[in-house]
């Protein structure tokens, strides 16, 4: 085998920071290559500031209490980041260096061996700067100089709108750096991705673009292009007699090793080889609910005059993606097309997953893509507030069959599209990250911000803007140019939300993608454009129960505050504080108003009176209100193509719209999504002294037939109605299957007396249970629990009797313990087996478990 020209010094690891007043130093000084630098802290890289200081005790952990407040002057500070390395610099020939950082957060000023190599100022993006003439044989230092951002920023004009603070628009960095309203203020600073050195020689391999351009059952055409760039200096290229010749192979490998298509020594002309390759018999790429998310090896290895110099080697799958704007009839619709097959988009928003997202481990991504997978979801929403995610992240979603909605990193505020210096930097931003990635299976959309145009609208018309839409350039000229040019291959939606016809605003229930905040932050709707927004706090206007008016085309933000499990809570919070009402819990909710959870409860629980009522109440609340949702936007699916929750997944430990809280424990929202989002549901439409209509909802490709059984209990469990309905839904279809009246169903009881049960017979589909009133209605009387541990297979058994026990809820005193189930009701006589286990812990002390019910005492 030929040894690769092009070869890569991992520079991660150990550095040392160290941190000076701005204007302290001389930075010729603290650059020096000579530097004493022995004293200074160690700090891992990829990572940044607060995380070193807090490994190595010098801050208190940020998430505690409100210690994030006490790391405050990390900002101010200007902060320094030195390593040093060695070389073996081959004389014989010409060597190019690249000094490549995969991030750096934010204003950055780059030395190698004491000389200034360049500055940068962005955080969303790698940088590479050209380093061979600065890198020498031997040992080599590198130093890194964080501005604070004032420098940046304090002399420049501010908009009439920025959420959340002013500091934002001209600075490219995580905008929930900033504090969101479910993160406090964390400003990182430091070198938050992987930092290499590149060597090569002659030439290399710059981009590599590959696109599934058709497919069949019986072939598929893949089409690669190389971008390859010379790196040999001016001056050699005219003193080479003659020009080297460069060609490249390309091949697509199956799992086996196997060569599926391949062509070999094509040749690079004008800096390119493009070619298209047919895959017969291929295997597709499908998300994890339609079938196998097969990735090939994609392989292109670049030579000159028979010489490696470079190679990429990277999974791929093959795969088309398309949005449907309308359906065959010319109606309006918002659907993703996968492979030809039309799908419905089931899933979330995804935020970054720490406030320091430098120091976020690998094992987090995986772990929460993979209970997205086990939640049923097949796409997550890159949200724009955050950054365009590390590659781990899409690594897992290619591999589990995931699909990405990703925005371009612009949220809530008006941007200086004005200024030619901020334009470069954002085209760098943009092109650096399409070529990250656009080879990647899973990444279905691009979309140019969040909420800006529909925001812009509203604020105009309440008299909050008065200045031009700045910012709309980006995301309706240079971002669709750009990909026009780079991607092709995927579709753009400007904005989310988006579309609007006959005067309506953009949240258009008729056109495009649509957020609906009526629920929770009481939006009122319909509104035209132009029209002064209006808010309904009130329980009828933040009630879940408003989602069944909404006939969005896809419902790409809905969602409700739950509490945190109590292990998060108690870990970070200060003695004396777990309770109801305490500063400590207010300060963990960041939201405007702190009423609108309070509405909800009030119109659904009823008001909490304690701190495990408020767990208990948020969370049946939370869960309750998105199946409403969700099973509403599922049953209208002939004109809905998806729903995504606002949010996934939480930043930090705090009281949130999260399914999943900071420590990667599941709230009972993400239990009940095993059942609202699983590819076939079972549905009750019900509202309180109407008939009960039976749904099934089949998002498989497949047609359904059985039966649908409908149980009515009591609240002691006593079956009081049972009937079975035939089933036969045609695939990816919703159908009402029957139609009950309440009187029928109830016997002697009342309607606030009873459960109802559906379950399918004769094809697989979870069990869904429903109460027919609120549960503020509802008297339950006291269950009784029998909880059996079987330490050795990990799992317990619950049992109830006396009474029908809602939300049964397990409790460890730890982190991300995965439950199989958990928050589940259960009959008097019915058992449920649930195992536990920790992604990391062989054996888990089931002694501490913690069972009960809402009704039930601790068992
Ligand atoms: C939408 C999101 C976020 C926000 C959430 C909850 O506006 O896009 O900006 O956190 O709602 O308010």
């Amino acid at each position: 085998m030929v040894n690769v020209r092009r070869s890569s010094l991992d520079l991660s690891g150990q550095w040392r920071i160290q941190h000076y007043e701005v204007g302290e130093k001389r930075a010729m000084d603290v650059a020096a290559a000579t530097l004493d630098d022995r004293f200074w802290i160690g700090a891992a890289v990829p990572g940044d500031v607060h995380g070193a200081l807090i490994e190595r005790g010098i801050i208190d952990p940020i998430y505690f209490g409100h210690n994030d407040a006490k790391s405050r002057w990390i900002e101010q500070k200007e902060w320094w980041y030195r390593t040093t390395f060695n070389l073996d610099l081959d004389t014989s020939i010409e060597e190019h260096f690249e000094l490549v950082f995969e991030g750096l957060d934010t204003f950055a000023t780059v030395y190698v061996n004491g000389h200034e190599a360049g500055k940068t100022a962005n955080m969303l993006m790698s940088h590479t700067l050209d380093v061979t003439r600065l890198v020498r044989s031997g040992w080599n230092s590198i130093a890194v100089r964080f501005d604070p951002l004032h420098l940046h920023h304090s002399d420049k004009e501010t908009f009439d709108w920025s959420s959340y603070t002013k500091e934002r628009p001209w600075i490219r960095k995580a905008a929930m750096n900033f504090g969101w309203d479910w993160g406090p203020r964390t400003v990182t600073v430091g070198i938050w991705g992987a930092v290499r050195l590149e060597r090569s020689t002659i030439a290399k391999l710059q981009h590599v673009y590959a696109r599934t351009k058709s497919l069949s059952n019986e072939q598929a055409q893949v089409q690669v292009t190389a971008d390859v760039q010379s790196v040999l200096s001016f001056r050699s290229r005219q003193k080479r007699k003659q020009a080297d010749i460069i060609t490249c192979d390309i091949r697509l490998l199956d799992q086996h090793g196997e060569v599926v298509a391949c062509a070999v020594s094509l040749s690079v002309e004008q800096g390119k080889a493009d070619v298209t390759l047919n895959v017969v018999h291929p295997r597709l790429w499908w998300t994890h609910d339609l079938g196998d998310p097969y990735l090939y090896t994609l392989e292109v290895t670049l030579y000159a005059d028979g010489i490696t110099l470079d190679r990429y080697c990277q999974p791929y799958g093959i795969r088309t993606i398309e949005l449907a704007l309308h359906n065959k009839q010319g109606e309006g619709r918002f659907a993703f097309i996968l492979n030809g097959v039309k799908i419905y988009a089931k899933g979330a928003n995804w935020i970054p997953a720490d406030q320091l997202i430098g120091t976020i481990p690998n094992s987090r991504y995986r772990e929460l893509v993979e209970l997205s997978v086990e939640g049923h979801m097949n796409m997550l929403r890159v949200w724009a507030g955050g950054i365009y995610e590390k590659d781990v992240f899409y690594d897992e979603c290619d591999r589990q069959g995931v699909l990405v909605w990703q925005d371009f990193a612009f949220a809530n505020a008006l941007f200086p599209d004005f200024n030619r210096d901020f334009m470069h930097n954002v085209q760098q931003e943009i092109e650096d990250n399409i070529f990250r990635l656009r080879n990647r299976a899973s990444l279905a959309m691009w979309c140019g911000n969040n909420e800006i145009d529909w925001l812009y609208d509203m604020k105009t018309a309440s008299g909050d803007i008065t200045s031009p839409f700045y910012g709309e350039h980006i995301y309706h000229e240079l971002i669709p140019e750009i990909l026009e040019r780079l991607d092709p291959s995927r579709p753009y939606w400007p904005s989310s939300p988006y579309g609007s016809n006959d005067g309506q605003d953009a949240n258009d229930p008729d056109t495009g993608d649509r957020h609906n905040w009526q629920v929770w932050h009481g939006s009122v709707y319909p509104r035209k454009q132009g029209e002064i927004p209006v808010l309904d706090y009130s329980i009828e206007g933040v009630t879940f129960k408003n989602y069944k008016i909404d006939h969005a085309l896809f419902s790409s933000e809905f969602g409700m505050h739950a509490s945190a499990n109590r292990y998060t809570l108690e870990k970070n919070m200060p003695a004396g504080q777990f309770y109801w009402g305490s500063p400590e819990m207010a300060y963990r909710n960041k939201d405007t108003n702190h009423q609108k959870g309070i509405l909800l409860m009030e119109g659904y629980t009823g008001i909490p009176r304690d701190i495990e009522e408020y767990m208990n109440f948020s969370m049946l609340t939370q869960a309750e209100g998105l199946r409403y949702g969700i099973e509403h936007f599922r049953r209208i699916n002939d004109r809905n193509s998806g729903a995504l929750v606002w949010q996934l997944n939480d930043s930090w430990p705090g009281t949130s719209w999260s399914m999943i809280d900071y420590e990667l424990l599941p709230k009972a929202s993400f239990y009940y999504a095993k059942t609202f989002f699983h590819p076939v549901l079972l549905s009750l439409e019900h509202e309180p002294e109407h008939p009960l209509a039976l749904w099934v909802v089949n998002d498989t490709l497949e047609e359904i037939r059985g039966q649908l059984r409908l149980n009515v209990y009591d609240l002691h469990g006593e079956r009081l109605h049972s009937s079975l309905h035939e089933v036969k839904v045609p695939a990816q279809s919703s159908m009402r299957i029957a139609s009950v009246e309440e009187a029928e169903v109830l016997g002697t009881k009342l309607a606030e007396e009873v459960m109802v049960e559906l379950q399918s017979e004769g094809f697989p589909a979870p069990i869904n249970r429903y109460f027919l009133r609120d549960p503020k209605e509802v008297s339950l009387p006291q269950s009784q629990l029998s909880v059996h541990v079987n330490e050795e297979q990990q799992s317990v058994t619950v049992t109830a009797s006396g009474a029908i026990a809602r939300m049964v809820k397990l409790e460890l005193p730890l982190g991300r313990t995965r439950f199989s189930d958990n928050y589940f009701d259960l009959i008097p006589g019915e058992s449920r087996t649930v195992t536990l286990r920790h992604p990391e812990m062989q054996a888990l002390p089931l002694t501490d478990l913690r069972v009960y019910a809402m009704n039930s005492c601790k068992a």
